[in-house]
């Protein structure tokens, strides 16, 4: 039986999904535009009012927002509701320049809980479920947002938060969790500890998981899958649209579909802001159409990603995202060669080394340097030379550029309890 949370919007015809998005849009649009000063005088600016926009067709037509935005009106600058509306902010980890804060009506979070409750449905969650969400909780949206999806859909909750990651496993073993939420690297390194500790799958009852937060590879979700014994599920969205459940992966493990009737995606050229057509990649641009407190129009998330609007074999007709292939601003450029740490991963893991690995990036003599830090698998054998320089090889193959790799001992590179912090740019410092 195919698992549905709301089935009548998650398998709705694509026709009254498009006629649900115009008619929300325009009362979106009529809203900020009327309560958010920020977006009308960008609006103005542009020379759209909002009987310009009849429905999805006319989006093209407002202008974008982007984070350079967010900061620029923090901290209330783009709130449409009175503070007094309001029941709780989120943040994000920002680590350079102004954090981003998002705010919440109790309807606002509503949506959002029932968003996260469609990913742990599609995942096989149900009432008999016992979920343990070891995102962070507090400012971070990950631990709220799949702690409140999943008393939605009434599975026992275990909010662990993350950390202290023996006594996840012990947890995990005497209450017996079937489901999973973390970050895929948290998720990794669980999985280690299990084995560490002596246990295999056979001592857990886990059976799925539910990992976003951060880009991670294909090659990743099957080492996670058979570390823990389970099916591995994507789950994305950011701060800015609330938080987790934008969209999410289901049975069919071929991207996440987005909960369109909340937010109406758009794939644009990054450098013009063209519009490009369904199966381009570009940066993804969100617009909300039922947020009341923090309604973002044209929102540009800076992530690369494809849309596809391909049957799926799960029955829902909601549109697809593929797992987004890094931030705009995360590629690194090395010696003019565009790099993604994914595909760095995406070598390491198909030669039979762990997700840990360390990038590191430098410029000595005006000249860029690539340094990569892996550890060591014990079962390929003593010449670790030569495996340095096969798997330099390989990488060479992949990124068009040649790095230094280093094996280093295991157990010696940071794990992650969060988000994985995987590269070091170093010319940024002496910049
Ligand atoms: O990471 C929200 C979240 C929590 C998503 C838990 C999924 C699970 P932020 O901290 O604002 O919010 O970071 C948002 O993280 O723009 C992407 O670059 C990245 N990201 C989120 N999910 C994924 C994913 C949360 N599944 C930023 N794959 C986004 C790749 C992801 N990157």
């Amino acid at each position: 039986m195919a698992n549905y949370w709301n089935q009548e919007i998650e398998c709705m015809s694509r026709e009254d999904m498009k006629k649900l998005q115009d008619e929300r849009l325009v009362a979106q649009v009529k809203y900020v535009y009327d309560n958010v000063k920020y977006y009308r005088d960008l609006m103005d600016e542009k020379g759209v009012k909002p009987e310009d926009i009849s429905g999805t067709d006319d989006l093209h037509k407002l202008p974008f927002l982007s984070k350079a935005d967010l900061r620029d009106a923090y901290p209330y600058g783009l709130l449409a509701k009175p503070l007094s509306e309001c029941v709780r902010i989120q943040s994000t980890s920002g680590t350079t320049g102004k954090r981003v804060v998002a705010f919440y009506t109790q309807n606002d979070i509503d949506l959002w809980e029932d968003c996260c409750a469609r990913a742990i449905v599609a995942a096989g969650g149900t009432k008999e479920d016992v979920c343990q969400v070891c995102y962070g909780y507090g400012l971070f949206t990950g631990g709220p947002g799949l702690n409140g999806g999943s008393h939605k859909v009434g599975c026992l909750t275990l909010p662990m938060s993350s950390g202290n990651t023996e006594r996840q496993i012990s947890f995990m073993r005497d209450l017996g969790s079937t489901i999973l939420c973390c970050t895929p690297s948290y998720a990794a390194y669980i999985g280690e500890t299990l084995h560490d500790m002596g246990y295999t799958t056979d001592d857990i009852k886990l059976k799925a998981g539910i990992f976003g937060a951060e880009p991670w590879t294909e090659e990743m979700r099957h080492s996670i899958e058979e570390s823990l014994g389970i099916k591995a599920y994507d789950i994305y969205g950011l701060t800015e649209t609330s938080g987790p459940g934008v969209s999410f992966e289901c049975s069919e493990q071929t991207g996440m579909h987005i909960n369109e009737d909340h937010f109406i995606p758009e794939i644009i050229d990054p450098e013009t802001g063209e519009v490009l057509p369904d199966g381009e990649v570009g940066e993804l641009v969100f617009t909300s159409i039922t947020k009341e407190a923090f309604p973002l129009l044209r929102y540009r998330t800076r992530d690369l990603c494809v849309l596809s609007r391909k049957k799926c074999s799960c029955g829902r007709t909601l549109i697809k995202m593929s797992k987004p292939m890094g931030r705009s601003d995360d590629m690194l450029i090395i010696r003019g060669v565009n790099v993604f740490p994914s595909q760095i991963e995406t070598v390491l893991i198909e030669k039979g080394y762990t997700p840990n690995y360390l990038i590191e990036v430098d410029r000595v003599n005006n000249t860029d340097t690539l340094d990569i830090s892996v550890e060591i698998n014990p079962d390929m054998g003593e010449n670790i030379a030569a495996q340095e320089k096969a798997l330099a090889t390989a990488m060479k193959t992949m990124l068009g550029i040649n790095p230094k790799v280093h094996l280093v001992e295991q157990k010696s590179i940071t794990r992650s309890e969060g988000k994985a912090v995987r590269v070091i740019d170093r010319r940024k410092l002496h910049d």
